[in-house]
């Protein structure tokens, strides 16, 4: 499978449907303890039609005051959040050859009907490190595009136990989901998409 671009690079079907389902089961147990909680954007307040928990020691978080940014604990609950699973941690490793471990897991919930707009992700101090993301449920249309917000993009399908790598040339590139493929996957029985990603946060010492 040729890297969509520099940096960019599609992994389709890296989850077989049971460890899905494994995965799932270890998500509904990490969102008992670290509930969903709806962000919003900075300085307007609009909130995201995504709803959004983390793992791992520090979470990405975003409200009208303070912003984007990574904390460790949950912005509603004030606990820390709960720990990265083992099999996520060593997907990390064999996917991404990055030589420290992510301490950030952002857990996006989209109902049906839920967007993300084009975006950077640039909050995190490692920009040397990629970020691996996860999609597990329903298909939807991922666009991405280039380093400037007006650059050409194009859009791909992820479905679930698929994963996308954007690192290198790529990892400051926009993107987004344009909108759930409903009724596309049966591993979520109220349908919707879940998409994992991980991110080293801190420059490693
Ligand atoms: C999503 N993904 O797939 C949104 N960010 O729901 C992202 O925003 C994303 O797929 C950084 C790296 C990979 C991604
Ligand atoms: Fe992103």
């Amino acid at each position: 499978m040729p890297d969509l671009a520099p940096g960019l690079i599609y992994l389709p079907s890296i989850l077989d449907r049971d460890q899905q389902t494994h995965l799932v089961e270890e998500l509904r147990e990490i969102v008992k303890a670290a509930p969903l909680f709806t962000p919003h954007m900075p300085k307007t307040g609009k909130p995201f039609s995504v709803r959004m928990t983390n793992c791992g020691s520090l979470g990405w978080v975003s409200d009208r005051l303070g912003g984007y940014r990574y904390q460790p604990q949950h912005p509603v609950t004030g606990a820390d959040w709960p720990a990265i699973p083992p099999s996520l941690i060593a997907l990390w490793r064999e996917l991404t050859n990055y030589p420290h471990p992510p301490e950030a897991c952002l857990i996006n919930y989209y109902a049906p009907g839920a967007r993300m707009g084009l975006h950077q992700d640039r909050d995190e101090q490692a920009l040397d490190a990629p970020v691996l993301s996860l999609s597990l449920g329903d298909s939807a249309l991922f666009r991405y595009g280039g380093n400037q917000r007006n650059d050409r993009t194009k859009s791909i399908r992820l479905h679930s136990g698929d994963a996308v790598v954007i690192g290198r040339d790529s990892r400051l590139i926009f993107h987004g989901i344009e909108r759930l493929l409903p009724g596309t996957s049966t591993l979520l029985a109220d349908g919707g998409r879940i998409n994992l990603t991980l991110r080293r946060v801190t420059l490693p010492a």
